[in-house]
């Protein structure tokens, strides 16, 4: 199995949400230690599942609730080595915590794809006033989230977690979509026909060409004759039209700002 065929997911969340729990009925084993009380799981642990022809790795990571308590060498370090996380949340809470902002933040920042579950779901009643109101707590908090990355499970009592693990393969392939240098230009052109940036002190500022550099997450870099006076919001304007237009909602991506290079210097590399 090829390297990038191996889909890596770390959970993270707050003590006693179920982390360890999921990744037992995802791997349909109890191999992982759970417990009613808080503090269970102490470091990360890993595990693996074979399904669809994919390879996932699972890490369990101890909860993490206020930031005295936030264990940021060994959260980072199971972080880093994943692709994707799964910010585990108890349904029953009633409002989102800073820490869960701050690692769902964190996570778009440093370009993984991000999964919100909310586990628990059994111990809810009134179901679909609730999962309203977590989806417009989330997306209010955190407008980077798509709601379609926001599930509700119980890691408990559901028998299948299929929507997880095709979420999963899906980010996957997004983190590694490549689009093509003809169609970004195309796009570009467009986009800044719709919206042109303001002139910086009556010149104006040029595009000339952008090219996808990087994957995992996806990022490009645009060339311009001016990289450092792009504004924050306009950088933000095509990012979103970026995103919109080669379907990767999904995912965080990058997008760099570069002295203008001839494109043909460029491709000679
Ligand atoms: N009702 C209900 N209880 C659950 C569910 N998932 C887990 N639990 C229970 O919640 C408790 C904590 O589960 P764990 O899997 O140990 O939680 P954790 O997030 O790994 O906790 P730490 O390792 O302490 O961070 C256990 O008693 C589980 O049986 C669920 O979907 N519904
Ligand atoms: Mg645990």
């Amino acid at each position: 199995m090829l390297k990038n065929d191996i889909i890596k997911i770390c959970f993270i969340g707050n003590p006693n949400v179920g982390k360890s729990t999921l990744i037992n009925r995802l791997i349909n084993s109890n191999d992982l230690k759970t417990s009613k009380d808080p503090g269970t799981t102490k470091n990360i642990e890993e595990r693996s599942l074979v399904w669809n022809k994919k390879k996932f790795i699972f890490l369990d990571t101890a909860g993490v609730y206020k930031k005295k308590n936030f264990n940021f060498t060994l959260l980072t370090k199971a972080t880093r080595l994943s692709q994707i996380i799964i910010l585990i949340i108890d349904s029953t809470i009633d409002r989102l915590e800073k820490i869960h902002k701050r690692l769902a933040s964190h996570t778009i920042k440093v370009g993984k794809g991000l999964i919100i579950i909310f586990n628990k779901w059994d111990l809810v009643i009134n179901k679909k006033s609730t999962k309203k109101k977590m989806e417009k707590i989330v997306t209010n908090a955190l407008p980077q989230v798509d709601k379609n990355r926001i599930l509700f499970i119980s890691a408990l009592r559901d028998t299948k977690f299929n929507d997880i693990l095709k979420d999963a393969i899906k980010i996957k392939s997004l983190l590694l979509h490549k689009v093509s240098t003809s169609s970004l230009n195309k796009w570009l052109k467009n986009a800044v026909k719709l919206n042109p940036p303001i002139k910086i002190k009556g010149k104006e500022i040029k595009f000339k060409y952008i090219a996808q550099t990087n994957t995992n997450p996806p990022t490009f870099t645009i060339f311009s004759n001016y990289p450092k006076k792009i504004s924050f919001s306009y950088k933000r304007f095509l990012e979103k039209q970026l995103k919109i237009n080669f379907r990767m909602v999904d995912v965080p991506i990058f997008l760099k700002f570069a002295a203008t290079k001839n494109p043909y210097q460029l491709k000679k590399k």
